[in-house]
């Protein structure tokens, strides 16, 4: 878990600014995909609840396994958009500034994570 639990301490790091009040603002650049990635991550929550329906009446092993790999890649897709987004925005701004070292290292951690 140690990898895991380490990214979103440098996301959180590497995109955030404190604002005159003293809160935290956090600056990503998936603003303009977020009413969609939230609209993928409904109907996968919906998937996964037909998932538990499909075990609870008895449902022949592949037919669940098949959607089981539906939701897989449905996950993927989420991940690789987020990914695009943020290696457009995030990754580009940071080589602009100077910390694109940094800011690639950690896409490629993140990279590696993800095609675990
Ligand atoms: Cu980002």
């Amino acid at each position: 878990m140690g990898r895991v639990g380490k990214l979103p301490t440098k996301v959180a790091r590497n995109h955030s600014f404190t604002m005159e009040n003293g809160h935290t603002q956090h600056s990503h650049s998936y603003g303009d995909v977020k009413p969609k990635l939230i609209s993928r991550l409904r109907k996968i929550e919906g998937q996964v609840r037909g998932i538990q329906s499909m075990l609870e009446d008895d449902r022949y092993c592949v037919d669940i396994l098949i959607q089981l790999s539906a939701i897989k890649s449905a996950i993927n897709k989420v991940g690789l958009s987020l990914l695009e987004r943020h290696t457009r925005g995030c990754v580009t701004g940071a080589i602009k500034s100077g910390d694109g070292d940094h800011a690639i290292e950690e896409l490629m951690d993140v990279i590696n994570q993800f095609t675990k």
